[in-house]
């Protein structure tokens, strides 16, 4: 084992180590206040006789009351909801020649991380499945101090200037004179904010395609957005991009699908990455790199530090450079995933800003929002927020100080304690920020580089497949069929004319407006990159719905289920009630959902089993035809073997896959599992 296994090890033990600190067990423990004061009653308050008034001496109903009343904290303005992991991160190789940053530079160092998804619009108890964008914001614990890549699910923002960051969410969150819509875009503020903000034609575009709606936590990218910066030990800086690159590709859900997800299972998302890791299926994303050299600043037709333009991969290549594991969930949801504080800000040497004007005002807004949220300002005390390095500094007092620190000075420079704390100089080690030259005016504008707002959604557009150019059509006709104001609706189409004549035609169709005249579009250039039907396939995880009643073919459906199980599958027994099945031979299985409890948006396949008694048990259950047509619809793979096949919509078309008979089933299972990787049939006419 080499010094930075060690190091490894003690870099996670010693997270570790700091949390189980903070970690209280109550098992077996006799319960006190918290003076610590042994309790005799926790049920019945003190009274004045056993029918009279509450008495104010209480004292421990009220510690307890009073700590209840004060159980909740503001939530985040926005990404109130979110869901969080621990893991890890690794680097493949050295990547010394860009960046001098400590946890980039050897692949045995396994870096602690705490991730954190969220959507943005929604309150913390709003849906997971809602149209929005997903925050993906990972906390990397190194030997150097924290470092917060803050990013989301989409590689672009919807403004150029955080001056407006306010008048966005304000447009976008719910109305303020009656709070409606909640976690949806879907009203009249946020796209008559569109429509008076160009510039937010790219991101719009992401929006309103499949992207919003991730079929998975795993199943999602992660970008950086802005331009950072790498610096390397011999001071050298390179621009970079950042980019997660999920390992089971990038998958979503469709629209139907996810608005009837967020009535069955609000959690959708939050269950999926809970259960993933309980299971031992740990969620993997690889970090890719964009890089470019400082004198390439202004080789592009976009300018690098606006946050509205992307790098297309065709130009600038990804570079894969190591890969985070999520393996471990929380303890407890509020100590944790509720109270970690992200911040772009947290950097370590070898990672800087640049002048993006969006980046320079989230460095101000996140430790800000944090004092109030947090309640002052030691939330760095928080266990999850801990550094596994010491801290020292002299900040002192304040709301909820944890640190005892002892000593007479809390100041710098002082002679008393030999001036400790004392700075590192940035040969050993200290900060240094980047000496970027800067000259010009005080000038409140925005530069003319950033004027283009409609190339790269042009640029987006092109790239996607028909099947997602018709969804992205129909999502803005959903939007904008709940936009009351027929002005707003026209002027969105209108604007979108100058992305693409075509799709503002088609938006047109559906929305009761003026079809605008077709301008030529603004790019001609696609990148296939952005198409998610170019995206990895994969079977692993997937989960199939096993529709299944008792006299089913025990060889054959367990021969399936073994083939299901051996390609990282999981089928789930679906049948009309909770128990066992039996089979016609020895084998019984445990259900695992009532047909009542279940629905086919719960999972990403259906199989129906074979055997006539079983058959005949379904159709006696008059859910179960929607359950499969549903799935059908969604264009979800479909098999069903023997008897099962009476119970399909079609047996034959993409993505079905039948066995007339119980047996010989090696081809079926193959091309089952070929189906579930394909994870949707977009071909199949429904
Ligand atoms: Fe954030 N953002 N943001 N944001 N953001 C917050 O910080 C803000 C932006 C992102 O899981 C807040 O701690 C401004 C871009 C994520 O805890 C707040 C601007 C990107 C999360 C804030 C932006 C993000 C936040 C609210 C425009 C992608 C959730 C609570 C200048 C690169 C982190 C908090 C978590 C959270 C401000 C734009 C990502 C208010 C002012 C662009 C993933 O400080």
């Amino acid at each position: 084992m080499n010094k930075h296994d060690n190091s490894n090890n003690e870099n996670r033990s010693t997270k570790d180590q700091q949390l189980e600190e903070f970690r209280v067990r109550n098992d077996g423990k006799h319960m006190t206040t918290n003076q610590g004061l042994p309790i005799s009653e926790d049920e019945h308050s003190l009274k004045a006789g056993d029918r009279g008034p509450t008495l104010m001496e209480d004292f421990h109903f009220r510690e307890k009351m009073t700590h209840f009343d004060h159980e909740r904290i503001p939530e985040r303005i926005v990404h109130a909801r979110g869901f969080g992991a621990h893991g890890y991160f690794q680097v493949y190789e050295s990547l010394k020649d860009y960046t001098k940053a400590k946890f980039l530079q050897d692949p045995a160092v396994k870096t602690p991380v705490f991730v954190r998804f969220s959507t943005v619009a929604g309150s913390r108890g709003s849906a997971d499945t809602v149209r929005d964008v997903r925050g993906f914001a990972t906390k990397f614990y190194t030997e150097e101090g924290n470092y917060d890549l803050v990013g989301n699910n989409m590689p672009v923002f919807f403004i150029q200037d955080a001056m407006k960051f306010p008048d966005f969410i304000h447009a976008v969150k719910p109305e303020p004179h009656n709070e409606i819509p909640q976690a949806q875009s879907a009203h009249d503020t946020f796209w008559d904010f569109v429509s008076n903000n160009t510039e937010s034609a790219h991101m719009v575009m992401w929006a309103m395609s499949d992207r919003s709606l991730p079929r998975s936590f795993r199943m999602m990218e992660g970008f950086g957005v802005h331009t950072f910066r790498f610096v390397n030990d011999q001071g050298v800086a390179h621009f970079v991009k950042f980019h997660w690159k999920p390992v089971l590709g990038t998958h979503s859900l469709v629209w139907d699908e996810t608005q009837k997800l967020a009535g069955k299972d609000p959690d959708f998302n939050r269950r999926d990455l809970w259960n993933a890791i309980e299971t031992g299926n740990y969620p993997e994303y690889e970090l890719g790199l964009q890089i470019i050299k400082e004198e390439e600043e202004f080789n592009f037709d976009f300018d690098i530090l606006d946050p509205t333009k992307l790098w297309p991969e065709e130009i600038i290549p990804i570079k894969i450079v190591g890969k985070m594991t999520l393996n471990r969930n929380t303890d407890n949801f509020f100590a944790e995933t509720e109270q970690i504080a992200f911040h772009p800000g947290h950097v370590v040497p070898g990672i800087d800003f640049t002048n993006d004007p969006l980046l320079q005002g989230r460095l101000f807004s996140y430790t800000d929002t944090q004092l109030s949220r947090l309640g002052g300002p030691n939330f760095h005390e928080i266990p999850i927020n801990r550094p596994i390095v010491p801290v020292h500094n002299n900040q002192r007092d304040g709301m909820h100080r944890m640190t005892i620190n002892p000593g007479q000075t809390s100041y710098h420079k002082n002679g008393i304690a030999s001036n400790s704390p004392s700075p590192l100089s940035a040969d050993q080690g200290g900060y240094e920020h980047y000496a970027e030259k800067v000259e010009g005016r005080k000038i409140q504008k925005r530069s003319d580089s950033f004027k283009d707002h409609y190339s790269q959604a042009s640029l987006f557009w092109n790239s996607m497949s028909e099947v997602e150019k018709e969804h992205i059509v129909s999502a803005f006709q959903f939007e904008l069929g709940k936009v009351q104001s027929k002005v707003i609706r026209q002027n969105v189409v209108d604007m979108f004319a100058n992305v693409d004549g075509e799709l503002a035609a088609r938006i047109s169709e559906g929305i009761g407006t003026i079809t605008p005249e077709v301008k030529s579009a603004a790019s001609t250039q696609s990148s296939p990159a952005l198409s998610m039907l170019n995206t990895i396939k994969s079977p692993l995880t997937r989960k199939v719905a096993v529709l299944v009643g008792n006299g089913y073919p025990d060889k054959a459906l367990s021969n399936v289920l073994q083939a299901l199980t051996g390609a990282g599958i999981v089928p789930e027994i679906v049948s009309p009630k909770l128990g066992v099945v039996t089979s016609d031979g020895v084998s019984r299985l445990e259900v695992q959902h009532s047909v009542l409890g279940a629905d086919s948006v719960l999972f990403d396949a259906v199989l129906v089993s074979g055997g006539r008694q079983s058959v005949d048990e379904l159709l006696m259950e008059p859910k179960v035809p929607d359950f499969i047509k549903e799935a059908y619809q969604h264009f979800k793979p479909i098999a069903a073997i023997g008897e099962g096949t009476e119970l399909l919509p079609a047996v034959e078309g993409p993505g079905i896959v039948v066995s007339l008979a119980n047996d010989d089933l090696r081809m079926f299972n193959l091309n089952f599992i070929d189906a579930i990787s394909e994870h949707r049939h977009w071909s199949r006419l429904i």
